[in-house]
């Protein structure tokens, strides 16, 4: 059969100098188009087999000199025929070669994602795998790269199918007993266990959209507190280096400052913000106001409380956090040892302490004491090892931030959407017919469809791969 796709063109390579450049093609008229560039390469060439050859413009003279490579299908990333020129990574050069590939009226230029696209239609990628590929080009850390790695390799995919495969069984089975109740009788047994077991595999899969967020976009964790604090050298000694100003004048920072980090391959943007206090400068407010919308979005804040503060100013400052999970710690303690080394100051404030109930982590609620506070010196660097790993258990959790399935925002839609329907399976499973249990689990398994790829619109097909570049 006549496949009737076109042939598709593409540069795989960034348009930047460098040391080699890409062009990429695949459908049918790959090998032929690919040989008017590279007429030196045999007219039938051994499949995945490099060949050095002459790149030529329409007149025969020679471009470059590069390799050929030829994918016969099935057995091609897309499952079409592809063929690869690499030559050198010269943008003007590789405009060249991709004009004159354009000018055989059986090719036309591929659009973001179109090879993916055909590699997923073709059957050689699930939905999961081909996101996967837009993934891990864009990932900016190790631990997304990871993540995307094992996406790419079928981790969230066999997940997904483990999931959908009973589903479909239980609604072929349920539909079996309505349409036939005879031959089928007794296939709706357990249905209401089956369903409660899938539920439960559909919302542990859902609960990993969290870390798949944080793995994608970074973790966002503010330093907040009161001026003086000591956060700016706080945020100096985390990040490495001395980005922000640090003076003993109060209200230094005045705007949020970030990095970027990268621990334990978790990408971390990290914020300095301006102290929040009373009656401050117009512009030193204009900043406070910017702290507390930056509170309201990050995953974690860390509350640095000057020495000496009490449990009472401590829950003050906890309440300016909002939702967002606080850690609070002490700072300066290296001035805290100095005054404990001369005088009874931090002995009265053990002593007051010991009484108060012990944790260090409120989402903005009391109950966060003195005794119980991480301690910390930007100054000599004393704790902050230990609040950096302290920082990522709370972000994290358990486990190393590589180990995740790269669950989506799209996913996390589609999974929740096939909770619900579960859920509501379950409920009719007691109370209502058999139809409504049937009719809830073909919802979930059309949910579950969207992010498998076995049931999706052309629409959301558009919109998954409008966000890969071209020539992927
Ligand atoms: N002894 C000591 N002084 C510190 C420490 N951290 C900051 N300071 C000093 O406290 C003042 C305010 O520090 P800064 O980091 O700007 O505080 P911020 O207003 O909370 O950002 C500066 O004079 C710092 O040198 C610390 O851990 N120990
Ligand atoms: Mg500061």
């Amino acid at each position: 059969m006549m496949s009737a796709s076109p042939t598709i063109a593409a540069l795989a390579t960034a348009p930047t100098a460098g040391a080699v450049g890409i062009l990429r093609l695949s459908g049918p008229a790959a090998l032929d188009v690919g040989r008017l560039l590279a007429p030196g390469v045999p007219v039938e060439p051994t499949p995945r087999h490099a060949y050095l050859a002459t790149f030529v413009d329409a007149q025969g003279r020679a471009l470059d000199e590069g390799l050929f490579l030829y994918f016969r299908a099935p057995y091609s990333f897309t499952g079409e025929d592809v063929v690869e020129l690499q030559a050198h990574g010269s943008p003007r050069l590789l405009s060249l070669l991709l004009a004159r590939a354009l000018e055989d009226e059986r090719v036309r230029p591929a659009t973001p994602g179109e090879f993916t696209r055909r590699a997923f239609l073709s059957g050689r990628l699930d939905l999961t795998r081909a996101e996967a590929v837009a993934d891990l080009v864009a990932a900016d850390s190790e631990a997304a790269v990871r993540a995307a790695a094992a996406g790419l390799s079928g981790v969230l995919a066999s997940r997904v199918r483990a999931l959908e495969e009973p589903l479909r069984e239980l609604h072929a089975d349920l539909e079996g007993v309505l349409n036939f109740p005879d031959e089928a009788e007794g296939a709706d047994a357990e249905a209401g266990a089956r369903v409660t077991v899938l539920r439960a595999q559909a919302e542990a899969l859902l609960s990993e959209a969290g870390r798949g967020r944080l793995v994608r976009r970074g973790a966002r964790v503010a330093l907040y507190g009161p001026v003086n604090a000591g956060k700016s050298t706080l945020f100096n000694r985390l990040v490495g280096e001395a980005r922000a100003l640090v003076d003993d004048e109060p209200g230094t920072t005045r705007d949020s400052l970030e990095a970027r980090v990268e621990w334990d391959g978790l990408g971390v943007t990290l914020f300095d913000t301006a102290g929040l206090r009373e009656a401050p400068g117009r512009v030193e407010a204009l900043g406070i106001a910017r702290t507390r919308e930056l509170l309201a979005g990050v995953d974690l804040s860390v509350l640095v409380l000057p020495p000496g503060a009490t449990d009472t100013e401590a829950e003050t400052w906890l309440r300016e956090a909002g939702g967002t999970r606080v850690l609070a710690v002490d700072g300066k303690c290296d001035v805290a040892d100095a005054r404990g080394r001369d005088g009874a100051h931090a002995v009265s404030q053990r002593a007051f302490t010991e009484a108060q109930p012990d944790s260090t982590v409120a989402r903005a609620s009391p109950g966060v004491t003195s005794r119980s506070r991480p301690r910390v010196s930007g100054l000599t660097g004393e704790g902050v090892e230990a609040l950096r790993a302290s920082m990522l258990g709370h972000l994290w959790g358990g486990g190393t931030p590589s180990a995740v399935a790269l669950v989506s925002e799209r996913h996390a839609d589609a999974l929740r959407r096939a909770a619900e329907a579960l859920a509501r399976a379950s409920a009719a499973s007691h109370a209502s017919t058999l139809e409504v249990v049937s009719g809830e689990v073909g919802l979930a398994l059309e949910a579950l469809g969207e992010v498998s790829g076995t049931s999706v619109s052309e629409a959301l097909l558009d919109a998954i791969f409008q966000r890969f570049c071209i020539g992927k």
